[in-house]
């Protein structure tokens, strides 16, 4: 199947096309009947004579109806322009032919109608010229009656050569059905409609939907008026869901495959074409089928960023248009570059935005994502559209290689310097380097750590044997507060035993520095030994021991050892009379 969408004028004939083609009533609604104008979308299919089937979205063509008409057109990628041969050229010809240059709709035919009534060539003339400056290009012409059926011979060859132009859908791709009609079937509950645009929708699958927590499923699908198992794109479907209240969707929301849309408020988009310089600062955005108010941010000449007023599931890529309602114009075509886009806080950061913009082109390549992101999460890339194809560094982070490397080097240097200004902890918290070095997950830290750092009880530090454990470098920190000021006073054994420093926890501070060990059970902070050597030399030559204790304001306890340490050190030498010198 293959569905094209028309375009034009109020009353060109556009519906009565559609109906001489397929024999099916476009204009759903009595009072369009009625009026004989279109409202809204209709929707009717025949088989080509290739045996191909074409579906079409009708559109209204009167101006205040635009907004349907961009919800049925914006999922559809070829158009069936309609200009009537007596009436030529009109407004919403023209409008329609923007909006359908702003998608950047590629593929489509021209039928001039009402050919019965005025020659069509003057109309077609015209119609051709204006549709070879936009993105359809030169397209085929066929001039038709919609009452007496001339010329449709000639329409269905033409679709039918169109439909072989098509690119072929992409079957494998998630699915984002734009909703363009939702109703409530008695007895089956909700249903909603949509144009298929790429991959696949089977009964019993589940569906994301924006704003729902739980999952919706599918619990029947049509295609064509008949109920089937499976629907593949491209094709329009109606597909009723379980469980769903009617009033929970409608036109412009979407059912997505679960985990493969990012609902972003925020976009950074490059505006197609020559941009106006002075774009409104409000728009709407028309994208699928739906229709969102935009405040517009100018960053760069051609890049642009949209808060959107609800969020919508983008992909970078995705083209879109804005519109201004009030004048009635569409203002251009934007691509979308970025659906995740960083803050925009401190000064300089838009015109530096504006600099990685222009290097985007709206096809998200994994290496550049993560060069801008550095550190993401592959489900969060994967929602924006991005192919992930790499290892993830921890768990399902990915990570930009320089990045990374920066990062394992960062963390060794934070943890050399959480080593000297606090020697006596046995490493740093897990956590404090963490919030270092900003990371978002702990499993991050956990992995750059690398030999010979290694994570012990929670810290991060060389995996010495000699590192202290925690509650031994406590109990010295301790030690370090109550005898900092008085560093030859040794703790009394009760007090060491308070202290929780037994025979194991002395042994495991000396090997590891912390403390020196004089005599069993007396024990003086390191650097008590030099501070000694300093008093000591300041006495006059040679002294005894008791000049020694009294200089040291210490006790026998901690002077004799002490002493003894110093000797067998070579600090101090001991005379024969039992006096010492420092040895300079
Ligand atoms: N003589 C003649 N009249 C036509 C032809 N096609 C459409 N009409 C008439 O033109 C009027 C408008 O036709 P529609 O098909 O409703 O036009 P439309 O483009 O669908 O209009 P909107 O949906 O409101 O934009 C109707 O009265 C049709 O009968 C044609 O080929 N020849
Ligand atoms: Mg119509």
């Amino acid at each position: 199947m293959f569905v094209v969408a028309t375009a034009g004028h109020v009353d060109h004939g556009k519906s009565t096309l559609v109906r001489a083609l397929t024999g099916m009533e476009p204009d759903r609604w009595a009072e369009e009947r009625r009026r004989g104008m279109t409202i809204d979308l209709g929707f009717a299919w025949t088989t080509l004579p290739s045996g191909g089937t074409v579906a079409f979205v009708d559109v209204p063509g009167h101006e205040r109806f635009v907004p349907n008409m961009l919800a049925g057109v914006g999922p559809v990628p070829a158009a069936l322009i309609v200009v009537a041969a007596d009436e030529g050229w009109m407004p919403q010809s023209a409008e329609h032919l923007a909006a359908l240059d702003a998608l950047g709709v590629a593929y489509g035919l021209l039928a001039v109608t009402r050919a019965d009534l005025a020659d069509p060539g003057p109309a077609t003339a015209r119609a051709r010229a204006e549709i070879a400056e936009t993105s359809l290009g030169v397209v085929p012409a066929v001039a038709v009656s919609g009452l007496t059926g001339a010329g449709l011979p000639q329409l269905r060859a033409a679709l039918d050569r169109l439909a072989a132009q098509l690119p072929a859908p992409a079957l494998d791709d998630p699915v984002r059905l734009w909703v363009d009609r939702s109703f409530t079937v008695r007895g089956s509950g909700t249903v909603v409609t949509g144009t298929l645009g790429a991959g696949r929708l089977r009964v019993g699958d589940e569906l994301e939907l924006a704003g729902a927590d739980e999952p919706v499923r599918v619990r029947g699908l049509h295609s064509l008026g008949e109920a089937r198992p499976e629907a593949a794109a491209v094709a329009r479907v109606a597909v009723n869901l379980r469980g769903t209240p009617r009033d929970r969707l409608g036109r412009g929301d979407a059912l997505l495959t679960p985990g493969r849309f990012h609902h972003t408020d925020l976009v950074d988009v490059r505006l197609a074409g020559d941009p106006a310089a002075d774009l409104p600062a409000t728009l709407t955005l028309h994208v699928g089928s739906a229709a969102v108010p935009v405040r517009v941010r100018p960053l760069g000449p051609d890049t642009v960023r949209l808060r959107l007023a609800r969020p919508l599931p983008l992909l970078a890529g995705d083209r879109a248009l804005l519109r201004d309602p009030g004048r009635h114009h569409v203002s251009g075509g934007v691509r979308v570059l970025d659906v995740a886009p960083p803050p925009l806080g401190r000064r300089g950061a838009a015109a530096a935005r504006a600099q990685v913009l222009a290097e985007l082109d709206g096809r998200p390549d994994l290496a550049g994502e993560l060069r801008r992101r550095r550190l993401i999460r592959a489900g969060a890339l994967i929602r924006m559209g991005v192919p992930v194809h790499a290892e993830p560094v921890a768990g399902d982070w990915l990570a930009d290689p320089a990045h990374w490397r920066r990062l394992g080097e960062q963390l060794t240097e934070e943890v050399a310097r959480h080593a000297r200004e606090h020697p006596l902890e046995p490493g740093m918290p897990v956590d404090a380097l963490r919030q270092r070095l900003a990371l978002p997950d702990r499993v991050l830290v956990e992995v750059l750590v690398r030999p010979p750092l290694r994570i012990h009880a929670g810290r991060v530090g060389a995996a010495s044997a000699n590192a202290l454990p925690e509650p031994v470098a406590l109990a010295v920190q301790r030690v370090r507060a109550e005898y900092g000021d008085r560093p030859f006073r040794a703790p009394e054994a009760d007090r060491l035993v308070d202290l929780g420093l037994g025979p194991r926890e002395i042994g495991a501070a000396v090997r590891a520095g912390a403390l020196l060990r004089l005599a069993d059970n007396v024990v003086l902070l390191p650097d008590a030994l030099d501070d000694a050597v300093r008093v000591l030399a300041g006495l006059p030559q040679p002294f005894t021991l008791s000049a020694a204790r009294q200089a040291l304001d210490t006790t026998r306890r901690v002077a004799v050892p002490l002493l003894e340490l110093l000797d067998r050190r070579g600090a101090t030498r001991r005379l024969p009379d039992d006096a010492r010198i420092v040895v300079t």
